[in-house]
């Protein structure tokens, strides 16, 4: 009854924004941040239900990523670090868009009912906060202290401005019972980086790649997030520009999906910059790509995009792997064949998924979306996983973690220092630099760093693992996305009919064609992508297709 009451007097505070359907799609909800705050609140409730039926802590980050600084948006960090499950996204829908106090009210009693959910006081919920740099952050984040302090034992922690993936580690370790500051995430990163650093072998320590990468922090969090990591790192010479302390606009013509989607150097880039290794960020630091300035008269830069972080990834692993199983002079009796799976989106290039499966791997694909790949990647004992704007890290299984660590002091006591130990160090190393969480461009950034370092490669040399065959991605404004529905990991449109057969004509047209739509789940469009084997031909296909679309 008082939980009833206090949840009416809240909520009246916060009424709905009228005429708009808001929905928790690829990445939370997401809007204008002038129409957030009621959502923001309705989530914050969410979250401290979320905590209660877990048992456990959950996260709560205001952030809208690569989207205009304008716009805001919250997602919910479930305890294992991971997205929110997805069985409880149409309630979260639900409890966005209901209409009046009594409304919200009846969901929640209901919706508690159903998941059998302790609201007796008794029990306690935690939620810890994170926001971005947006200047709507710090109000949005009042909204869900005061949704979460309208459930009964919940209690919130805001940790201020934090990337995206700080959050979600954050999340992770404290219901692991590990230390979950951010200091703590620093020093781990940068002590396995160091550890794979001190483990590069002494032919390429001489070969002295040069060890210099220049990073656009998009305006954002992520960049003042490295200001304070380059300091804690050696054997990296890192410069930070666009970051978000120097009073840029965040992702105002910056920032790692500008970076890939116009293929254009940010600002703050330039001439000067030719033959230099660069990499952008996106506004909340889950996404990484690197380029190269395009020498003058030449405006499109080199893109070195997810899907070639994860092959630098896949390669090195399998490296790593088939030194650590190769027949040795010892005897182990601890075979482990540890499964290695490669996880992608129909975004993917495809010249990147020939690649990855010519060198033996298995490569899976998946509907657009971390989540998805995730929850795929986490089938495999190491499970790499991108998205080709950059979204991506690798899991290990916790049987695999075990078994690397006594496979390590094994080889330890018959043949400490030897190569195979050398690869089950750099293995753990990597479980332990790369964000087991979800993507992060800051623990992806010093792992490309270290392979590179490693291989003694240029960025040249990691480009030229494989050409990228052309491709084009549009968006067409529609007036119902949500009619467009998806199959085969949305590389099949199953309605409306017809739509298809008029995808598959016009790819048909070209050779290498590859072509397919889809909703966007974070913007009010369909998005078209197209591929081919010259960039006129990916044009002209995106173009045709979208006509077909509009
Ligand atoms: P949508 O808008 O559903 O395409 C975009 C990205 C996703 C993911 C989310 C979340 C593309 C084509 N899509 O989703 O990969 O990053 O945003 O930020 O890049
Ligand atoms: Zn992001």
């Amino acid at each position: 009854e008082e939980q009833s009451s206090l949840l009416l007097k809240s909520s009246s505070l916060f009424p709905p924004p009228q005429g708009v359907k808001l929905s928790y799609g690829t990445a939370g909800f997401r809007a204008d941040a002038s129409i957030l705050k009621s959502t923001v609140y309705r989530v914050g409730i969410l979250a401290a239900l979320r905590s209660l039926k877990t048992q456990s802590v959950v996260g709560l980050m205001i952030t809208a990523s690569h989207n205009k600084v304008t716009d805001n948006g919250i997602k919910i960090v479930d305890p294992s670090g991971g997205m929110l499950s997805q069985e409880w996204e149409p309630f979260a829908d639900q409890l966005a868009n209901a209409q009046t106090p009594e409304a919200l009210l009846s969901l929640i009693t209901e919706f508690v009912k159903k998941e059998n959910i302790p609201l007796d006081g008794v029990q306690s919920a935690k939620i810890l906060l994170g926001r971005d740099t947006r200047p709507s952050g710090q109000s949005l984040l009042e909204a869900a202290k005061q949704g979460i302090s309208s459930i009964f034992g919940a209690i919130a922690l805001d940790l201020g401005i934090l990337t995206t993936p700080q959050l979600h580690w954050m999340v992770r370790a404290r219901n692991k019972g590990l230390k979950a500051t951010e200091p703590a995430y620093f020093e781990q990163i940068s002590s396995s980086f160091r550890c794979l650093i001190d483990l590069i072998p002494n032919e390429t320590k001489c070969n002295k790649t040069d060890n210099t990468v220049v990073v656009d922090g998009a305006d954002g969090v992520g960049g003042d997030k490295l200001e304070v990591l380059k300091n804690m790192l050696t054997g990296l010479v890192m410069e930070v520009r666009n970051f978000g302390k120097g009073g840029g606009l965040l992702n105002d013509g910056v920032g790692a999906d500008f970076v890939q989607k116009e293929k254009v150097v940010p600002r703050g880039f330039g001439s000067d910059d030719v033959g230099i290794r660069c990499a952008s960020l996106d506004g909340d630091a889950d996404r990484l790509v690197y380029f190269l300035v395009p020498t003058s008269g030449n405006s499109k830069i080199d893109l070195v995009d997810g899907d070639k972080i994860l092959s630098l990834f896949a390669l090195f692993i399998k490296e790593q792997q088939s030194i650590l199983t190769k027949e040795g002079n010892e005897k182990s009796n601890s075979n482990f064949q540890a499964r290695l799976g490669i996880v992608q989106t129909a975004y993917a290039n495809g010249a990147s998924t020939d690649y990855l499966k010519q060198l033996g791997l298995e490569v899976i694909s998946t509907p657009t979306g971390v989540k998805h790949l995730h929850e795929k990647a986490a089938q495999f004992d190491i499970g790499i996983y991108f998205e080709a704007n950059g979204h991506g890290t690798i899991l290990f299984s916790e049987s695999y973690l075990s078994w690397l660590e006594a496979r390590k002091n094994e080889l330890g006591l018959v043949s400490e220092g030897s190569e195979q130990q050398k690869a089950a160090l750099r293995l753990l190393s990597i479980s332990n630099l790369i964000n087991q969480a979800v993507g992060d461009a800051l623990s992806c950034l010093l792992l490309v760093e270290a392979i590179l370092q490693h291989k003694g490669w240029s960025i040249h040399k990691w480009n030229e693992l494989y050409q990228d065959l052309p491709s084009r991605q549009l968006k067409v404004k529609v007036v119902d996305r949500t009619a467009v529905v998806t199959a085969n990991a949305e590389t099949l449109v199953v309605s409306p009919p017809g739509i298809q057969e008029a995808i598959d004509a016009e790819t048909a047209k070209y050779p290498k064609g590859r072509c397919f739509i889809r909703p966007s789940g974070t913007e009010d469009v369909i998005r078209v992508y197209a591929e081919a084997s010259t960039q006129e031909a990916a044009d002209s296909l995106a173009n045709s297709v979208a006509k077909v679309v509009d």
